[in-house]
Parts: structure tokens; C-alpha cells; sequence
């Protein structure tokens, strides 16, 4: 929310209310688009050759259909382009035909941006794979976008570097779909956001100029720095063809604690001990709840509990990264001593090889698998400030027990850590369960209400509920996800009309014919 004084901050929310739609709902089909015709699938053949234009309903199928399965659209092509060039030639055509595009990059996104929502047409990265540099003493990766982040993460591991960001899609999701997503991830804390590491990157503009933004410098005052414009930019502005990153160096030990703490308020306070004790050795300090435990040990095959039987409502994973075993080790050992002295873990466990870190990473990083695997998830990620981080979940799971006590109701509430399996036991819980993990570090919350179905009694119990909380205490509604299709009317609760009237300018500016991923980011115009 955008609080400047009581008056202003509560203008602010209802105009936000007034002007949110149906949060998870698509406008109709803009008539200003033109549909697709066999002279557009000639001129696309012309550019790509036949094996980079895809027409068959079926081989479509994944192009149209998002990672969660929730949005699906119609798109009668899906192009590839190997080059700059003839991506440049592509959306040139389309602009002057008036075809609505949609980038698509490893389509890992949660948030409906990556699919047609009607017949646009998509534009995929996936043949523009290429690494095109990398600089071995400043660090500095230069490739195409459809390069997937663990390819990237391999090729500069191979000269002591690694890339500066890392998440659970990393082995299908594409440098240049991370950079259009500003994805934030597990390592956020430690090595910053995109706009901080892209040091530049390649666009092409709906009209077919190329912006060559691809320097490589770590300083570059000349004028306004566009390139931050198309990072978190969701495809809406333009095509990023490239980009340039600065790699850090790869951690030579790796340590990996996982925690049990009582309380999300004790978790905190770890949270402090590590940052002041562990200082610039701190990597990732992430949560989860019993919940987000119980769902993944159940529905992911391969995981084990690493604290078998340990009752506590959240645990912590808390990972160092250095350049010396010894002395990463050392300090880590210290502070895992002076939290369990003062009372604050319950229990917890240091990974002893690198399998064991693996295995505590693959149940953090495996929670959305599993709770897609349990079936229909309605998926919040929102920044908050961290103290009020948890207590958005406890409220959920409250609400929808209250509300709705033939579905979420069981001897623990919708998700209170009452059976789910991650006891070994064999229940799955109510039908309704409510998790809460993330980035604790970060004081970006994942909240998953895991259903049976989508369904209008149930969403309407969650939303615009789940907003308006968050702009209450004066947090966003997209932390890292972005707000795609599913969040495009909800801007309003993070940003000031003033705000969003300065992105139309830009979007209008740079995308005139709005061909650019249409019905995303931005709410309609009423
Ligand atoms: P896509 O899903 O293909 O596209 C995402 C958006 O970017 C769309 O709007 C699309 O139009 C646009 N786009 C894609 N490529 C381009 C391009 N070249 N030019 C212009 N626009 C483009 N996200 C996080 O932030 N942190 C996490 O920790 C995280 N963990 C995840 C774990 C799992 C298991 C999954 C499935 C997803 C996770 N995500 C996470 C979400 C997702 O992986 C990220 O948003 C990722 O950056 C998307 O990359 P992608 O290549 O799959 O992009
Ligand atoms: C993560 O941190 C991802 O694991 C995915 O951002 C979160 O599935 C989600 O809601
Ligand atoms: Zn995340």
C-alpha cells in the first residue's frame, strides 16, 4: 500500500477495491487483435523455416497449457526463433497485422503470464539456447535468452562461477523468462535481485527495432537505464533476446543446517542471530510450516523428513556459502550452539555431505511440486513485513475453517499441522490445507491453499480477502512471481494510481498497438 498519511492511504485501498476485477478472471478478447490467416503462417514459414513454426493442435498443447494447468489458452501457432533477426522480422509482422504475441520462455511461471489467454501468438525461446561469451576474470555470462538457469549454472561452475540466482524451475526455466519475471528465489538474500546483477540485455521491440542494451559493464551512467524496464517487465514491453549477468563466484563449501522452532515469532529471532553471527557466510534462510512438511513428504516421491517425528509447527533451512570449510563450518557450529543454548530450536541437523544438503533442498524446493501433485492450488506470494509474515497464514486457515468447516474442518483446522502424513501416518488431512513457506530472509511469504478444485465458494472465501490484507500492512501482492493474467487487476493494491498511470505512458510508448502480451500486468482500461 502507499501510505502517506491515514486519509491518503485509505483513498488509496478503495481505489484499489474499486478498480480490482475478478482477480484470477480474463477480460474478453480485445477486438482490436486480428486473428491468425494462412498468409501470417506463410510469411512466419519464410522467416523460420518449417521446423520453427508450429501448427499441429497437438504438438501446441504445451504452449497453451501453464505449468499449474489453471490457464489455458487457444494459440493456432507457436514460433522459434533461433536469432535476434528473425525474431525481430516475427514481431514486426505481427505488429503490423495487429497479432497479439505471448513470450514464452521455459513456461514455469505461476501466474497464468506465459500462456495465450485467446489465440495470440506465441513466441517462444527455446531455440535461442546459445552461451555467447563469458568473461573469465570479471565473471560476466553473455547469452541468449532461452539458455535454461541450471545449463548456464553448469557452463560458468566449469570456471569457479555460478549464477547469482537459483530456484526450484531452474532445470526448465530460461535466463530470459527469469529476467522478464525478476525472479527472486532461493538466493536472493545473499546475491540481490536481477536489477542489481543484469548488468544488460538485448530487447526487441514489438515493432521490430532491436535495443542492443547488452553491455557488460559494471558502471554505466549514460542517461536512463532502460534495461531495468524490461526486467520483471512480464513480456508486456517487448522480446528479451539476451542478457548479460554478472556471476558470482561459486561458493567452494556449502553448509546446510535444518531447524525446528516453535514459533514463527522464535523463527525470527533466529533469523537475527544468523544474520549478526553468520554475517557475510549467510546464503539462504528459509521456512516452512508442518503443513508445507507434512503435503510435500506425502506427495513427493524421494523426500524423507529430516527430523522424523519432530512435531514443531516450522522448521528453517539455513545454508552458508564461503570460500573456506573450516571457517564457514566453524561459525555456523557456533551459532547452531548459541541457539540451542538460549532455547530457541527445538531440534535440528547439519547436513554432512553433499547428499544431505540436497536432500534438505530438494523439500524446500520440492513443496510446489507436491502440492500440485495434491491437486488444485490457489498460489499467493506476497512481500510483508516479516513480523506479520505468518500471521496472514493463521488467519487464512481460521477463515476457511470457519467458513467453510465441511472442507477445511478436521481435528487440526484447514492445516494446522494435524495429520497430512508427515507423521508417517496415511491421512491427507482435510480437503482444504493451507501452507505457508518461502523466502523468510526476504520477508516474501508463500501462502498455497491447496483444494480439491477450483471453485467460486471457495476463491471467494481467499480473495480479494488475501489482498487486502496484504496492503493493509503495507505489503505487495507479487513479491517474485509477478502479477500475469491471474494478478493483472490487483495492481492497485501495491501501487498508487499515479503509478500505474506512468506504466500505461510506458507501456503505450514502447508498445503502441498493445500487442505485447495483452490482458497481463496491467488491469484493463476502464
Ligand atoms: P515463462 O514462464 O515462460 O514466462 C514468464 C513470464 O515472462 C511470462 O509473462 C512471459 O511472457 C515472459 N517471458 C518469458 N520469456 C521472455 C522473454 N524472453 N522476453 C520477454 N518476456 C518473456 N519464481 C521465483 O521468482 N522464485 C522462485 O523461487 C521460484 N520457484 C519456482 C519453483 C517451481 C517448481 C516453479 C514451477 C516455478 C517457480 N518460480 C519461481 C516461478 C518461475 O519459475 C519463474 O517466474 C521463472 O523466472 C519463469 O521463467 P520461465 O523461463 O519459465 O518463464
Ligand atoms: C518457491 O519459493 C517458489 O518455492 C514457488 O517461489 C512458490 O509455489 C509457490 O508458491
Ligand atoms: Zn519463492
Amino acid at each position: 500500500m502507499f501510505l502517506t498519511s491515514s486519509g491518503q492511504a485509505r483513498s488509496g485501498l478503495l481505489w484499489a477495491l474499486r478498480h480490482v476485477r475478478r482477480a484470477s478472471g480474463a477480460p474478453a478478447r480485445d477486438p482490436r487483435f486480428a486473428a491468425l490467416e494462412d498468409s501470417d503462417l506463410q510469411f512466419f514459414d519464410s522467416v523460420l523455416g518449417a521446423g520453427g513454426v508450429v501448427t499441429d493442435p497437438h504438438s501446441l498443447q504445451p504452449f497453451n497449457e501453464d505449468w499449474l494447468g489453471k490457464y489455458k489458452g487457444s494459440t493456432r501457432v507457436a514460433l522459434k526463433p533461433k536469432t535476434t533477426e528473425q525474431a525481430a522480422a516475427i514481431l514486426r509482422h505481427c505488429n503490423s497485422r495487429r497479432l497479439a504475441v505471448v513470450p514464452q520462455g521455459g513456461n514455469t511461471g505461476l501466474v497464468g503470464g506465459s500462456v495465450p489467454v485467446y489465440d495470440e501468438v506465441v513466441v517462444s525461446t527455446v531455440c535461442m539456447n546459445k552461451v555467447l561469451s563469458f568473461d573469465t576474470v570479471s565473471g560476466t555470462l553473455t547469452a541468449q535468452a532461452g539458455c535454461i538457469l541450471e545449463a548456464l549454472d553448469s557452463h560458468v561452475a566449469g570456471h569457479g562461477y555460478c549464477m547469482p540466482l537459483d530456484l526450484g524451475a531452474k532445470g526448465s526455466c530460461q535466463i530470459g523468462g527469469n529476467v522478464s519475471t525478476n525472479a527472486g528465489g532461493l538466493r536472493l538474500l545473499r546475491y540481490g535481485s536481477l536489477h542489481g546483477s543484469v548488468l544488460g540485455l538485448e530487447a526487441v521491440l514489438p515493432g521490430g527495432e532491436v535495443l542492443d542494451l547488452l553491455t557488460t559493464l559494471r558502471k554505466d551512467n549514460t542517461g536512463y537505464d532502460l534495461k531495468q524496464l524490461f526486467i520483471g517487465a512480464e513480456g508486456t514491453l517487448g522480446l528479451v533476446t539476451a542478457v548479460a549477468i554478472q556471476c558470482p563466484p561459486r561458493p567452494l563449501a556449502v553448509n546446510v543446517a535444518y531447524l525446528a522452532v516453535p514459533t514463527f515469532a522464535v523463527a525470527q529471532q533466529v533469523l537475527v542471530a544468523a544474520k549478526r553471527q553468520l554475517g557475510e557466510v549467510l546464503s539462504a534462510f528459509e521456512f516452512l510450516d508442518r503443513e508445507s512438511l507434512a503435503i510435500t513428504l506425502r506427495h513427493l516421491p524421494g523426500t524423507k523428513d529430516p527430523l522424523p517425528g519432530c512435531q514443531a509447527p516450522i522448521f528453517l533451512v539455513v545454508e552458508t556459502s564461503g570460500s573456506s570449510a573450516a571457517h564457514d563450518s566453524d561459525k555456523l557450529e557456533r551459532f547452531l550452539e548459541g541457539v540451542m543454548e538460549e532455547g530457541l530450536v527445538l531440534d535440528g541437523v547439519l547436513a554432512q555431505d553433499s547428499a544431505q544438503v540436497q536432500q534438505v533442498w530438494q523439500l524446500r524446493e520440492g513443496i510446489t511440486t507436491a502440492l500440485r501433485h495434491r491437486g488444485a492450488v490457489y498460489k499467493y506470494d506476497v512481500s510483508l513485513p516479516i513480523s506479520q509474515m505468518y500471521a496472514l497464514v493463521e488467519e487464512m486457515r481460521t477463515r476457511l475453517t470457519t467458513a467453510l468447516p465441511h472442507l477445511a474442518g478436521s481435528s487440526g483446522g484447514a492445516g494446522s499441522g494435524g495429520g497430512g502424513g508427515g507423521d508417517g501416518s496415511d491421512d491427507d488431512g482435510p480437503p482444504i490445507r493451507v501452507a505457508g513457506y518461502g523466502h523468510l530472509g526476504d520477508g516474501n511469504l508463500h501462502l498455497n491453499i491447496s483444494v480439491p478444485g477450483y471453485s467460486k465458494e471457495i476463491c471467494e472465501q481467499i480473495e480479494p480477502y488475501v489482498y487486502e490484507w496484504t496492503a493493509q500492512h503495507r505489503g505487495s501482492v507479487s513479491a517474485e512471481h509477478g502479477l500475469g493474467l491471474m494478478k493483472a487487476g490487483c495492481i492497485g493494491y501495491s501501487k498508487p494510481p499515479a503509478a500505474v498511470a506512468v506504466m500505461r505512458q510506458i507501456k503505450a510508448a514502447l508498445d503502441p498497438h498493445g500487442i505485447m502480451n495483452p490482458y497481463k500486468v496491467l488491469p484493463p482500461e476502464l
